[in-house]
Formats: structure tokens, C-alpha cells, sequence
């Protein structure tokens, strides 16, 4: 009776038993010889597919590395690495609802721009919640070991400015605290800094101006370094699209004043708009041993036009320092889809995506939830070997909790399907595969009742701006029901099979409805890219029928 005893687990309880999976470690035994250092070059992005704002840290030969997460649970992935281009999944930051409480909140909003640093063999990872209809601002969490348990948050005074991307320096025993707050203008916040207590989060002093930018809308996502025996500030400029940048400045104190430097932008594209690789911004850096200094930022790779719909990714290049001390990323601020690795040893590669059979007491790290998930619709026990979901009244274009896991889509190249036991009573009741984007934007390929008799048949609606239009059917049989999307650079096309019968097309859609570019300019700005998954609903009814889904493949064809 693993089901009932299930749903009958606290709240807490039950979500953190089905969220052990994202705390698994890689084995990190597996190293292939390195390839001669000269020869070796890698590939950027370093983590494809939604990963924006990333933050690294260094622990001797270790990093670690976190991106936002926006509305998705579990919060803020954790990535570990031994040479700055293989990056294996080692959980999430924010596992427990206690931690991270995403009801109501809006698509785009949630977990903002993350900062990971260590101090003393402690981990801190600060962010923001954003769009909480309870609580919002900037908190901090804190473990000894980075794969948790994380501590639950400490919430940072939001003071008369707000604001959001923190950062925190640890320098001479003091703790910086800096994050954008309000400044002139609305698309013109200001970086603020304070000394705070490490361990209670009270500011030590007043949160005073350091940083106003360089002239550019929107200087946020900055992070100050003691390098090099001086303070350099990097901030991000020019909003996180085309025309975003990094500005750089250097003081001889923390709190400035920051001289800006005579190279800036340090990196930027907005000069380079046939280049595969835009929106280059919002930096992280990391000193190694041998003197050189790596920046990781996000950018996108647009496709069919001006349009992304992967998300912001994860990218990687070096710092250079010029003789008198000015740093630029790349090669004078550009950087390229194959660049030069890092003069470290090959660490080892991560698993690569494949099949999930749902044999395992937990999802992999690859799964989320769209917000905090309620533990008794999602089930890896009640049916050993399957995921079992039962839709509840919420659907996927709710402000809610549908019952869904979904994934990144981290290839514009790939297959994903999957085997569904679905037996639909009523007519409310459906359970498929999503595209999704956001409240308002996803493609639903689902098995359903036919609206004129007991059968089945497979519905591929597209959701788009909140408008509804089914786009296909196809009739289907008795039997298990096969699903898939098969994604290429524009569009997805959906296809159905039962037991083993021939395939046929549903339909298919356009990966441009689901781009950054075409959402933000409906509504509220749209900054987290495609995640494909599985899911049922009633419609606004709990459903009675439970789907099983016995296995998803996700089959990249291309890198
Ligand atoms: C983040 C801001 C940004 O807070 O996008 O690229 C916001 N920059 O710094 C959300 O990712």
C-alpha cells in the first residue's frame, strides 16, 4: 500500500522523499586521460538549455555552480566540476518547501540570480523570491557540504531601496552584502552594499550606493572580487537582452569609488548581431592556482531569426588582464561557440540524457516541478517501475501546482517519448506530454475520452497569450499509448502510436510561439526557456483515473 501510505505523509515529508534523487552524486571515478592542454579546446554553452544568471565558486580543485530557477522546484540547481567544462548534477539548493515556498507564483518569477560562495568550509548560496504573494526579497541558506541539506533561509531587511541579485564578498573577516536596489529610474536600479552578520543576516551598517552603472539601462547581477590586491566590481548593463553587457570597475576599498574601466563593455555582443551567440552578460569569475582568472555568463543562441526559446544558457571564457590591470572576458569582450579549455586536468563528462524508466526511489536531478509541488499527485511507489500521476483540478495553465514533471529542453535537436496507461472514466480527465514555456504558452499532446463515445483519442492543443486551439486528433485503440515530440530548430512535431501500431502525426507547432522574444512582448518579460515533461489534469475537477507513465526518453540529436 505504498500509495495511501504516501499521500497520507506530511506535506514536507512526502516531497522531500520523492525529491532524494536530486542529491544523488555522479561517480566521479570514470576521468578519461586528458587530452595534451594545447590541443584541447571545449564548447560553449557549458550547460545548454535554461540556465541563466550563473555563480560559481572554487574549493581547492573542486567548483560548484548554481543558475536561477524561476517557478520550478525543487530551486536552484547545484552543478560539480573539475575542469570548468564538464558539469555533473549534484542536486538542488532549495529541496524542502520550507525553504522555498513558489505558490502564486508567476511564470518568470521565483528564484532570481543566484550567488554561490564558500567561506571557512561553509557554503552560502543568496537569491531573491520574486512574485511570492506572501514573502519576497533577498534570503540566504547556507551548508557545510554543497549537496546538502541546505539550512532554511534567512531573510536579508528588504530596506526603503528593495531590490534583488545579491551578492556577497568575504573579505578580512567582514561579509559584503551588495544587490541592486532602487535607483532613478525604474530600468535604472543601483548596486547596493552593507557588512552584515554571517549568521543572522542584520546589516552591520546602512546599505549605501556603490555602483550606478556606466549610463547602460539596468546595471544589476553584480559581484565584487578582491583580485589582484584591488576591489573590481563586475556588473551586468543593457537589460538581458540584445544589447546586454558586463561593465567592469576597480577601487582600491570595497566600497568604491569605482573607477569604470577604459575597455568596457568587457563583454558584450550587441555589436555582433549575425553571431550565433548573443545576449552575453551577467558574469561570475573564478581564480585557478595557475594565475588565470574564467568568467562564466549567460547568453542565448537564437534560431529562425531573433528568436531563443531554450532559455538562457551557461557560457564560459577567460578573463585576460592587460599590462596596467583592466580585465576583459574573452577575446576582448567576444567569445565563441569553441574556445580554448582551461589548463586543467579532463574531469569526468556527465552522464549523458537518455532514458528514465522510473525504477528509482526518486526523480533524477533532471526532474522539476512547476511550483511546490502537492505530494499525492506524483507518485514513483504507488505503481513500482511507473510514474503515476493523478491530474487534479489544476491544469498546466493555471497559476497552481499541475500535476507535471518536466525537464530542460538543452538540445534544439532532440527526440523525447513516452509509454502512458491512461484509461480515461470521464470527460475532464487527460494525462499527456508538454511543451512548456509558461502559464500561458505550452503545446499539450494528450490521451483523452472522446466527446461522442467511450473511446480514446490523442488532442494536441496549443496554448498561446492564454488562447486555446487544438491543432489535431487522431483516434486511438485499446492498449498502451506511445507519445512523442520530436524537436528540431523550428518547431516540434507531435506524434501518437498504440502497442505497436504504426505512428501517426498529430500535428505540429512552431518553437517561435514559445521564444523569449514572443512572449515578453505579450505581457510580463519571459526569462526561462523550454521544458518538456509529463503530465495529467481534470480540468478543474480532481481526476479519478491515474495515468502511468512507464518510461521517458529524451534522445538529443545534436549538441
Ligand atoms: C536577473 C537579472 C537578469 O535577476 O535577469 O540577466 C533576471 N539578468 O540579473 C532574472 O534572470
Amino acid at each position: 500500500m505504498p500509495g495511501a501510505k504516501r499521500s497520507m505523509l506530511p506535506a514536507a515529508t512526502a516531497i522531500a522523499a520523492l525529491c532524494g534523487g536530486w542529491g544523488i552524486v555522479a561517480d566521479p571515478g570514470q576521468a578519461k586521460p586528458p587530452a595534451p592542454a594545447a590541443a584541447r579546446t571545449f564548447t560553449n554553452p557549458i550547460l545548454p538549455g535554461m540556465h541563466p544568471d550563473p555563480s560559481i565558486c572554487r574549493v581547492g580543485d573542486d567548483f560548484y555552480l548554481v543558475t536561477s530557477s524561476f517557478e520550478y522546484f525543487p530551486g536552484v540547481p547545484i552543478f560539480h566540476s573539475r575542469d570548468l567544462v564538464n558539469w555533473t548534477p549534484i542536486g538542488h539548493v532549495l529541496t524542502r518547501p520550507s525553504q522555498l515556498d513558489l505558490g502564486g507564483v508567476y511564470s518568470s518569477g521565483g528564484i532570481y540570480a543566484p550567488t554561490l560562495r564558500c567561506n571557512a568550509g561553509r557554503f552560502y548560496m543568496i537569491t531573491t523570491l520574486v512574485g511570492s504573494p506572501k514573502r519576497n526579497g533577498d534570503f540566504f541558506v547556507t551548508a557545510p557540504d554543497p549537496r546538502g541539506p541546505w539550512s532554511d533561509p534567512v531573510w536579508l531587511d528588504r530596506g526603503e531601496h528593495g531590490g534583488f541579485d545579491p551578492s556577497l564578498l568575504f573579505d578580512d573577516g567582514q561579509v559584503y552584502y551588495l544587490r541592486d536596489g532602487k535607483g532613478p529610474t525604474a530600468d535604472h536600479p543601483r548596486v547596493f552594499q552593507a557588512r552584515i552578520d554571517p549568521t543572522t543576516g542584520a546589516l552591520r551598517e546602512p546599505m549605501r550606493v556603490i555602483w550606478e552603472g556606466t549610463g547602460g539601462i539596468w546595471p544589476e547581477g553584480a559581484h565584487v572580487y578582491r583580485m589582484k590586491g584591488r576591489y573590481y566590481l563586475f556588473a551586468a548593463e543593457g537589460g538581458t537582452e540584445y544589447g546586454h553587457a558586463e561593465m567592469v570597475g576597480r577601487s582600491a576599498s570595497p566600497y568604491g569609488p569605482f573607477e569604470p574601466s577604459p575597455h568596457n563593455p568587457a563583454l558584450t555582443h550587441r555589436d555582433r548581431r549575425d553571431h550565433p551567440i548573443q545576449a552575453t552578460g551577467h558574469a561570475d569569475l573564478v581564480e585557478l592556482d595557475d594565475g588565470t582568472t574564467w568568467a562564466v555568463f549567460l547568453g542565448i543562441r537564437p534560431r529562425g531569426g531573433a528568436f531563443h526559446h531554450l532559455g538562457r544558457e551557461t557560457f564560459l571564457a577567460p578573463v585576460r588582464f592587460s599590462d596596467d590591470g583592466w580585465p576583459t572576458i574573452g577575446d576582448g569582450g567576444r567569445v565563441e561557440l569553441r574556445m580554448p579549455a582551461p589548463a586543467l586536468p579532463a574531469g569526468p563528462a556527465p552522464a549523458p540524457a537518455g532514458l528514465d524508466d522510473f525504477d528509482g526511489a526518486a526523480l533524477g536531478p533532471a526532474w522539476n516541478f512547476v511550483r511546490t509541488p502537492n505530494p499525492a499527485d506524483v507518485s514513483l511507489s504507488a505503481r513500482p517501475g511507473f510514474l503515476r500521476v493523478i491530474g487534479s483540478a489544476a491544469t498546466l495553465t493555471d497559476v497552481a501546482s499541475p500535476a507535471a514533471i518536466v525537464r530542460r529542453q538543452q538540445h534544439f535537436r532532440v527526440h523525447c517519448s513516452t509509454a502512458l496507461e491512461f484509461a480515461p472514466h470521464e470527460i475532464n480527465e487527460e494525462a499527456g506530454l508538454t511543451v512548456r514555456a509558461s502559464d500561458a504558452f505550452h503545446y499539450d499532446l494528450a490521451v483523452r475520452r472522446t466527446v461522442s463515445g467511450p473511446g480514446r483519442e490523442a488532442v494536441l492543443t496549443s496554448h498561446v497569450a492564454g488562447v486555446s486551439n487544438v491543432v489535431g486528433r487522431a483516434p486511438l485503440g485499446d492498449g498502451v499509448v506511445g507519445l512523442e515530440v520530436v524537436a528540431d530548430e523550428t518547431s516540434y512535431t507531435f506524434n501518437v502510436a498504440v502497442g505497436k501500431a504504426k505512428s501517426q502525426r498529430v500535428g505540429a507547432l512552431p518553437t517561435r510561439a514559445l521564444s523569449a522574444e514572443e512572449i515578453s512582448k505579450r505581457g510580463r518579460h519571459h526569462f526561462t526557456g523550454a521544458m518538456i515533461g509529463l503530465y495529467a489534469t481534470g480540468n478543474g475537477r480532481p481526476s479519478t483515473t491515474p495515468a502511468a507513465f512507464d518510461w521517458f526518453l529524451y534522445a538529443p540529436d545534436d549538441n
